[in-house]
Formats: structure tokens, sequence, C-alpha cells
């Protein structure tokens, strides 16, 4: 069975090169896979069956699992999957980062059991498409081929029960139309409240080495409002082209902010990440889609949707 993962060997190894490189399919190293997998999801399979406190769905689309890295939370994911059997997996990029593993090799037995997981889903009848992203564009050199039951795709639509049509797409693309940085994103309230306090520690400093008052809370300050004004910049944009596709939503990734939102008139929808806030998107049985926050158990918020005006 061939694993759309990298295989678990060091990077001087030549089956890694072959993989980060793109293997060439005249060799036979990845060649279509057509699998036998069963068309529809069978609820009596026990692997099918929902751990306790978690649900079957309909959909479940999940991005930036960062597979490869120390930052990878692959045991709550882990616990999330067994949680939540779907009819379809959607992997929206940033799966398995190539970046880090190759200045790096790190992949304990945890990032291989989430793998293990994904194509044992495919085999179980559900419907697995990978769409990389940027820390995972070597299998960009593989779309349109099956790897173990898993569909690799460059982009995708996906119909919801209530036939809307959802854009699928990991997101990286637009960060050449967005002016900020991408780490402000990442930067948070508690540090934007550190550094006041550093702040204060900061200019008595600078007074008693007779340097005048500069206000770095407030250099970083105007630094978050920038990272806020990315994501807002970033939604917005990625909503405008899945409208201008002709699509009533779209489903991405990324930016590492689980959203659910309607922005004139198009539904944006980020499924998070598990680096930092252990988050998803699902489409429960009856079409509803909704966020959801793992903690450990089923821990489940409901987004809420607000009309934005772009
Ligand atoms: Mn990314």
């Amino acid at each position: 069975m061939m694993q759309f993962a990298p295989p678990p060997c060091p990077p001087s190894s030549p089956l890694f090169k072959a993989f980060h490189r793109g293997a060439n399919p005249s060799v036979g190293v990845l060649p279509d896979f057509n699998p036998s997998r069963p068309d529809t999801l069978d609820p009596e399979d026990l692997d099918n069956q929902p751990a306790p406190g978690g649900q079957r769905v309909r959909t479940l689309f999940i991005s930036d699992l960062h597979l490869g890295t120390p930052g990878c939370q692959a045991e709550a994911l882990l616990a999330f999957l067994k949680a939540y059997p779907s009819e379809r997996l959607y992997l929206l990029g940033d799966i398995i980062d190539g970046w880090q593993l190759r200045r790096r090799w790190y992949w304990p037995q945890s990032h291989n059991d989430v793998v293990q997981k994904i194509l044992k889903r495919a085999r179980k009848g559900c419907k697995v498409v990978f769409i990389p992203g940027n820390h995972d564009e070597f299998a960009r050199h593989f779309t349109d081929h099956h790897f173990g039951g898993v569909e690799v795709l460059s982009e995708a639509v996906h119909t919801t029960l209530e036939g809307k049509r959802l854009w699928l797409i990991h997101g990286d693309h637009f960060d050449g139309v967005i002016q900020y940085a991408k780490w402000l994103a990442y930067l948070g309230d508690n540090l934007y409240e550190l550094t006041l306090r550093l702040n204060t520690h900061f200019n008595s400093l600078r007074a008693k080495m007779g340097l005048p008052y500069w206000s770095l809370s407030q250099y970083l300050k105007h630094k978050v409002k920038s990272a806020v004004s990315y994501v807002n910049q970033f939604e917005e944009a990625v909503a405008a082209e899945a409208r201008q596709r002709g699509h009533d939503g779209v489903v991405c990734g990324h930016i590492h902010r689980a959203e659910m939102r309607t922005i004139d008139g198009t539904l944006y929808c980020n499924d998070g990440d598990w680096v930092e806030s252990l988050s998803a998107l699902v489409e429960h049985t009856d079409g509803r889609l909704e966020v959801l926050h793992w903690s450990g158990q089923s821990s489940r918020v409901e987004a809420p949707t607000s009309e934005v005006q772009a």
C-alpha cells in the first residue's frame, strides 16, 4: 500500500529525496493507485464509530497539522479523529511540514499514527482528499494522483448537503496580495500585555542612559493592529476570489485562525490548525457547518456567523 506521507527514513535516503523532489512516475515509485475503497461508509464498522464524546459527521475539514515538527499536537489530533469519523475528509494543506523535515528529521510514532489513521479512513470508505499547502508543496507534484486511496488535488469544490458549493484551498496563494508580514498574525493579546510591562522597564533603563522615551508598546500595538488587519485582509481577499469564481463559499487554512462568517454574502470558513488552536471545521449529518475547538474532550464552540461588509 502506498503512503502519501514521506517514508519514515532519514532525509539522506534516496526514497526521501525522491519524494521531496517529485518522483518520476515512469519509474513506478508512486504510480496511480486505484484502491478497493467502498463507495460509502459502513456505519456498522467499528472504525467508523465515534469514540465517546464525539459523533459521526458528514464532512471533516482539517489543515495545518504540520506533521514532522515538534509543534504538531499529534496525540490530540488522533483523539479528535477517533471522535469524529466522517464520510469525507478534506486535508487542506500543511499536513506534512516538508520545510522543517528538510532541516531536521522529526517523525515520532504519533505522527506516523496520524498518517496511518488517515489511510485507514480511506480504506474504510471515507473519501479523503489532500490539497497540498506551502509547507507540503512537494506534494503538489502529485496532484491528480491517488495514494493509498487519498486523492491529491490542487483545489476542489465540496457540495454541502444543502447544495452549497464550497471552494477548497489551502490559502497561501493569497500571501502575495496581502501587505502585512505573516508572523504578525501570530501575535496574541498576552504577548501584547507583556510588552506593556516590558515597556515600563525598558524606558526606565533608557532614562538612566539619558535617552528619550520611546514607546515600545505603541510600536507593538501598531504591529498587532497590523496583524488584525492582515487576518481581515486575508479573509476578505479569499472570500472575494471565491465569489468571483462563482462559489457560495470557501474553506481554507494557512493562517491558523479558525473562523466561520459571511463576507458580502460569501461564506468564509477557516478550519484552523493543529499546532496552536486545535480546531477543525465539520459538516454535520444534517448539513450544518460548525467550527470545533478540541480540548481533550468534545469541547464544542458554536461559531457565530456574522455579516461583515468588506
Ligand atoms: Mn500554510
